[in-house]
């Protein structure tokens, strides 16, 4: 039996959110071997215990409240609280945050060389696709009528074995539907890791940890988006640059040895932020750009 003033924690045993999963962890500053074949596994330095299942039990987990947080694909969340809900079942749980990995979209897509003029052309069609319950939702909701074909895996084979006339299925890169002769026609769910809690009330002891834990995961997440930057800038210029920077914090200005026009900034920026202004400063006369990787952003 498993202690219960531990915190239980889920995450998938293997699959595409499970290194990502175990990252963030371990980044947090638990001490944890989660490369063994184990099921469970202890931290040894916190009082957490790590559950390795796979991704499609981790909602119903939560949602019985038999561990107390996981981490999941919205995607898959999201399809377990349709099923819940259609056959009456409790499907509460708590979002605590988006993680901003596991980033991808469920599509409808259909064979390259069929002609698509919008929502109509799914009319009294037949979709496979292993997520029938958000597709129902969405097609509903723009009253197309449809049948839906249930695939677990492999749904893109589908049209081609004459299984189904489109299909629904997660796309990050399109190139499995590229490689198949299949063309994504309509983005009916957008999707990310996310950390979420059982609903009912849980000790004292286990939310004060859950609170440390989310502070930790805000500051890895924050410190993942956001770099160092370091670069050369015309003193004359130095007013309108500052005026473009997406700094979070004050930059610091810095003189340089034997140069008298050009002063050096660091500063800490988001990144995406940052370069969308890179054409700008450039032309600013901005020079020895460095972009360093920040390890954590504590505040
Ligand atoms: O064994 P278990 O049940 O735990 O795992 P699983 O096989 O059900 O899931 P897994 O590991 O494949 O995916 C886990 C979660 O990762 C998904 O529920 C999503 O939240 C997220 N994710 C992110 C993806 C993708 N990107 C993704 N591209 N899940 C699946 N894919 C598949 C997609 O189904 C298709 O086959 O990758 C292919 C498409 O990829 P692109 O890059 O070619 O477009
Ligand atoms: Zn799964």
């Amino acid at each position: 039996m498993l202690d219960n003033n531990r915190l239980r924690i889920a995450m998938q045993k293997s699959g595409r959110l499970s290194k990502e999963s175990s990252k963030l962890l371990k980044s947090c500053g638990l001490k944890i071997n989660l490369q063994q074949q184990k099921l469970i596994a202890f931290a040894e330095n916190m009082p957490i215990d790590i559950l390795k299942v796979r991704d499609d039990d981790i909602p119903g987990l939560i949602m019985e409240g038999v561990v107390d947080l996981g981490i999941i694909g919205k995607n898959v969340l999201e399809e377990e609280v349709l099923n819940r809900l259609s056959r009456g079942d409790n499907a509460n749980y708590l979002t605590l945050r988006k993680l901003n990995f596991g980033i991808c979209r469920l599509s409808i897509a259909i064979p390259i060389n069929k002609n698509y003029t919008g929502l109509q052309s799914l009319q009294n069609t037949c979709i496979a696709t292993s997520y029938p319950n958000l597709l129902k939702k969405y097609l509903d909701q723009h009253h197309i009528t449809f049948k839906s074909c249930m695939l677990n895996g492999s749904v893109e084979l589908a049209p081609r074995l004459g299984l189904s006339d489109a299909i629904c299925d997660l796309v990050s890169t399109g190139a499995t539907l590229e490689a198949h002769g299949i063309k994504e026609v309509e983005i009916i769910y957008t999707s990310q890791a996310c950390l979420i809690q059982r609903y009912d009330k849980i000790t004292n002891f286990k939310q004060q940890l859950i609170n440390k834990l989310l502070t930790k995961i805000k500051e890895v997440i924050k410190a993942r988006e956001s770099k160092y930057i370091m670069l050369h800038i015309p003193n004359k210029k130095l007013k309108t640059v500052m005026s473009l920077l997406p700094y979070v914090q004050s930059p610091t200005i810095l003189p340089l040895v034997g140069e008298t026009k050009k002063v050096a900034i660091h500063m800490v920026c988001n990144e995406t932020l940052f370069l969308e202004k890179m054409e700008k400063l450039k032309l600013l006369g901005a020079s020895s750009i460095l972009v360093l990787p920040i390890e954590k952003i504590m505040e």
